[in-house]
């Protein structure tokens, strides 16, 4: 019998100073979970223009996923931020974790400006609410690392039929306490929203929901 494809869920080492980094806090508690028939096996990348998409790259090739999400922290946002579209540049306003800090450099030379996401993102924002986690499509990843790997993952997979994507998750509470103000969402919650994220991705058939996420501005 031919074995199941995994689901590759990544997430990011702390970055920023930081101790820890919830993107990686989430994916290591799912990892070896079955979601919709599937074994989430999770991958961390380091926080570096340099590296993170070789190791990426390699996870793919280890593993032949049948569905990728790549998680990141936003510090700054209060929701499950899905991503709709990655683009084709770095922008390094802090430096990563080996120092370096490119500018205005393509993540793939020659590459289209921008990849849409291939989940189901409308479908998802509305399954999380409908949980009671908030949730919102996001129409930028940033520029740092985040988008660099999210970039580089729909490239890698572009004219597969595996699905991927980029959700961005808030910081932790206690992360959040340093910075009076910033919003925040407990580790459980933002597990329980993953969890979710992978089974309708994992399940979602046919075209998007037609739900308006955008944005005026
Ligand atoms: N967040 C950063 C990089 C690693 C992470 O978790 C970002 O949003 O680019």
């Amino acid at each position: 019998m031919a074995s199941v494809r995994p689901i590759l869920l990544t997430g990011f080492e702390p970055f920023g100073g930081e101790a820890v980094n919830p993107s990686w806090l989430i994916a290591s508690a799912l990892d070896g979970e079955t979601i919709a028939g599937r074994p989430v096996v999770a991958q961390r990348l380091p926080t570096e223009f340099r590296r993170s998409l070789p190791v990426l790259r390699a996870a793919l090739r280890r593993h032949a996923p049948s569905l990728v999400v790549a998680l990141g922290q936003a510090g700054g946002r209060g929701e499950l931020s899905v991503e709709r579209v990655a683009i084709n540049v770095d922008d390094a306003r802090i430096p990563d974790n080996a120092g370096a800090s490119p500018i205005d450099v393509p993540v793939v030379r020659g590459g289209p400006a921008a990849h849409f996401s291939t989940l189901p993102v409308k479908a998802i924002v509305a399954a999380l609410r409908a949980r009671g986690v908030p949730a919102a499509v996001s129409q930028s990843a940033g520029t740092f690392v985040c988008n660099h790997v999210f970039y580089g993952l729909q490239q890698a997979l572009a004219g597969t039929r595996v699905r991927s994507g980029f959700v961005h998750v808030p910081s932790l509470p206690e992360q959040a306490v340093a910075r009076p103000g910033e919003p925040s969402l407990p580790l459980a919650t933002m597990i329980d929203g993953v969890r979710e994220v992978l089974r309708v991705a994992a399940t979602h058939r046919g075209p998007d929901l037609r739900e308006g996420g955008g944005a005026v501005s």
